[in-house]
């Protein structure tokens, strides 16, 4: 655990559908109408309660967070963000995922929530660089803290080793500097 502030930040490696937090975060598309990787995981975890609120939101723009509720899993919402298709980094890719994180909190304040958890957005189909990303995400969740205010916890859930130890060596190397 790493604090920020009045912020815990926690690293948890497994599967985010599991978690008990007031939001997890889903890696959407456009649509909000689902597809594969945790955004698949996410759909058949909460069933089809999720869908069908995703259907009145009607879309998401890239960089944007939209909220439903959490269905069948233990967390209360889910917020649906969208991260960029990682091109080349020259298509705006860095502010894009920045924005869904930014957002994300955002929207989880303005809902109240103390405890929220994000997947590495864009990481998987969407092939953002991972270290990079893990850079973006930190920075975002920490701005948001310094500029907005306080979410009282914030997980980072990776889903695999690999990742883990990415944002484990970034936390420890972020917190020794301060
Ligand atoms: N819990 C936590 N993390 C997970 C889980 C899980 N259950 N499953 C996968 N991951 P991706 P994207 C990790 O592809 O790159 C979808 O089809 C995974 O290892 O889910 O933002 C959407 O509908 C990776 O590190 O999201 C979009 O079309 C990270 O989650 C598109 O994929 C993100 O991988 C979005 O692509």
């Amino acid at each position: 655990m790493y604090e920020y502030g009045d912020t815990k930040l926690h690293i948890v490696e497994g599967d985010i559908t599991k978690m008990e937090v007031d939001a997890i975060v889903n890696a959407a598309n456009n649509t909000l109408l689902g597809g594969g990787g945790v955004d698949g995981a996410i759909h058949r975890a909460g069933g089809p309660i999720i869908l069908e609120q995703c259907k009145k939101i009607g879309g998401c723009p890239t960089g944007e967070a939209r909220i439903t509720t959490a269905g069948n899993m233990p967390s209360k919402y889910v917020i649906h963000t969208v991260g960029p298709i990682y091109k080349d980094g020259t298509k705006g890719e860095d502010k894009l995922l920045y924005n869904a994180y930014y957002n994300s909190m955002k929207l989880a304040k303005e809902y109240k929530l103390k405890t929220v958890a994000f997947p590495s957005i864009s990481t998987g189909a969407y092939g953002y660089p991972k270290e990079e990303a893990s850079k973006i995400a930190l920075r975002a969740v920490m701005d948001f803290i310094d500029e907005e205010d306080y979410i009282e916890e914030v997980y980072f859930v990776l889903f695999n080793h690999k990742d883990y130890e990415l944002y484990e060596e970034l936390l420890n190397q972020t917190f020794k500097e301060q």
